[in-house]
């Protein structure tokens, strides 16, 4: 990928769960999810990404009508503010109900595989969406986490990814709505997430525009382990995911999703900073 002058988009995240891994119960009523979200607005997020099934290894589902009842309330508020907001569902249901409370993008982890209708309630709309690398529902994806195929994890990935990216086309999502992501934690240990991570260029060969979520996720956790083996704290793993947005912008992706949107935004204003100066900076002699 060519290094772009483009700035990806900070997408804000805004989980509306009792048990996500990240930030589990602290936003999991309305009004301090919507709390959240103008701080995130705040802070400089150019999209929030509203969710009510937390993705962490081996968490459970949430009947419909729970998740319907944690986003919905939520997206309504945030859209009626101003923002842009997302939502991350895997359920057409859900996907139809935040369209109509005004949500914007469709962030389905699963690409349309646990709930192909989806597809269709999207290429019924304007929404933009997001196709996941996913392959099994949290409570069992770590059993999926195997690529012994030629290419390993990048090229399974690439397929696997240009399969949903096909079906969503079919289904008549257009391709300027379509956006990947390789699903860094999502039936993936940490040595797939580095890989996925240093061959990006290799799923932006698929010509799409690529989302990438590495905030405060595991692999990072077990970087910075303590000497003794324990994994950084969740809380802990700010600096590292603001490393990586530096250099996953500098790879042109489209868009970043994070928790901590202002110590992104503000990395991202230096690297906006370096850029106008070195466009304006005169040759030395
Ligand atoms: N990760 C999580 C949830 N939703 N959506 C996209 N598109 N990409 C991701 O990597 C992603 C996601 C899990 O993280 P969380 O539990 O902190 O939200």
């Amino acid at each position: 990928m060519a290094a772009s002058s483009q700035q990806p988009v900070l997408m804000g995240v805004v989980n509306v769960t009792p048990d996500s891994f990240s930030d589990g119960g602290r936003y999991a009523t309305t009004e301090t999810a919507v709390a959240h979200g103008r701080q995130l607005l705040a802070d400089g997020a150019d999209i929030l990404d509203v969710g009510g099934e937390s993705t962490r290894p081996g968490a459970t589902r949430p009947l419909v009508e729970e998740e319907l009842g944690r986003v919905v309330p939520v997206i309504t508020a945030l859209a009626e503010a101003g923002a842009t907001v997302s939502v991350d569902t895997m359920r057409h249901e859900v996907a139809e109900a935040a369209l109509s409370a005004g949500a914007r993008i469709v962030n389905d982890v699963s690409g349309g595989l646990a709930d192909p209708e989806i597809l269709r309630v999207v290429a019924g709309s304007e929404a933009t969406y997001v196709a996941m690398h996913w392959r099994a529902h949290a409570a069992h994806m770590t059993d999926f986490a195997v690529y012994d195929g030629p290419g390993g994890v990048v090229a399974a990935v690439r397929d696997e990814l240009a399969r949903r990216a096909e079906a969503a086309l079919a289904a008549g999502v257009p391709a300027e709505r379509l956006v990947l992501d390789p699903g860094l934690g999502f039936a993936k240990h940490g040595e797939h997430n580095w890989q996925l991570l240093a061959r990006l260029d290799v799923i932006a060969s698929l010509g799409h525009r690529l989302l990438v979520g590495a905030s405060r996720k595991s692999f990072l956790g077990t970087l910075l382990a303590g000497p003794d083996g324990t994994p950084r704290d969740v809380d802990d793993r700010e600096d590292a995911t603001t490393a990586l947005t530096v250099l996953l912008a500098g790879m042109g992706v489209w868009g970043l999703r994070v928790h901590d949107v202002r110590s992104s935004r503000d990395a991202l204003k230096v690297l906006a900073a370096l850029e106008t100066a070195r466009e304006e900076g005169q040759p030395h002699g």
